[in-house]
């Protein structure tokens, strides 16, 4: 295995394994969670289905913790080669705690800048998400867009979204003010994953195609140093699928506030952040 993963992670805060997954595992997976979709709502869901609605989010409602009922997405939460790129990036095994799945169909809203460990509180260390395309993800179908680097910024308090653009009303402040459309778009084929850490500032932008959808599959794991995660992630998973018990993270604590200085902003631990929320 190359060793880029481990020094890409380090430096730029994520890492793409390109064709992780063969294309006939990928075709399987895009069914059998269409198939599910269909079949109905779960536990879960970010909403329930509506199926004659003109939100194409509320007619294809994102799923997670489907691993915690269906075996196939364990398999794949817990699969060697995910675990062996994590381990590597990351020095040891790491422990699963989610999966989930977009659907974004065309017309879809994305998601605001936002960091992971703001909902997951892994401590110590962060969570790292593996992210994989189940379709050619690009520009036109809202891409996850990255800030390289920004893994070395502190958690940063949040800010009112746009909802017009994000289906999620939280985001994070850019230094320079910027949005989604500064980061950069990641292009990726179907059974590419993209490795990031949990302080990485990303998000994604609108499906604007009238006929593509953009699926994603997403792990999301904790370092195996980490002691505690909030309750939602309970239980946390070893890589052999058996589950762990670790403590409760609260809520709250201190967050970074972009402050101006002579040599550029700073993110400054001056902000308070006073509620829990799952993953959004
Ligand atoms: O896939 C997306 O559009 C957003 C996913 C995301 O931000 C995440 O998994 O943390």
């Amino acid at each position: 295995m190359s060793a880029s993963f481990k020094d890409e992670f380090e430096q730029q805060g994520y890492t793409v394994a390109r064709g992780l997954f063969g294309t006939d595992e990928v075709e399987r997976l895009r069914e059998h969670y269409m198939v599910l979709r269909r079949r109905g709502s779960y536990d879960g869901d970010a909403v329930g289905v509506q199926a004659g609605s003109r939100d194409p989010l509320r007619r294809y409602p994102r799923m997670a913790q489907m691993h915690r009922w269906d075996e196939l997405s364990l398999q794949w939460l817990i699969d060697d080669r995910l675990e062996r790129v994590l381990t590597e990036m990351l020095g040891r095994a790491p422990y699963a705690v989610q999966t989930m799945l977009y659907f974004k169909p065309p017309g879809s809203r994305g998601q605001a800048l936002h960091q992971d460990n703001f909902y997951l509180k892994a401590e110590p260390g962060t969570c790292v998400a593996a992210w994989m395309a189940l379709d050619p993800v690009d520009e036109s179908n809202g891409c996850l867009s990255v800030v390289p680097g920004s893994h070395r910024w502190p958690i940063l308090c949040t800010e009112k979204a746009d909802t017009s653009v994000s289906f999620t009303d939280v985001t994070v402040p850019l230094p320079d003010a910027g949005d989604v459309r500064d980061a950069v778009p990641v292009v990726m084929e179907p059974g590419d994953v993209l490795f990031f850490h949990g302080a990485l500032v990303h998000g994604s932008a609108p499906n604007v195609t009238s006929d593509r959808f953009r699926r994603a599959l997403i792990g999301h794991y904790i370092e195996g140093a980490a002691e505690q995660v909030a309750e939602y992630y309970h239980p946390a998973l070893r890589m052999d699928g058996s589950p762990l018990e670790l403590a409760v993270a609260e809520g709250g604590g201190a967050c970074g506030e972009w402050v101006e200085t002579p040599d550029g902003p700073v993110a400054a631990m001056t902000g308070m952040h006073t509620v829990s929320r799952k993953h959004e």
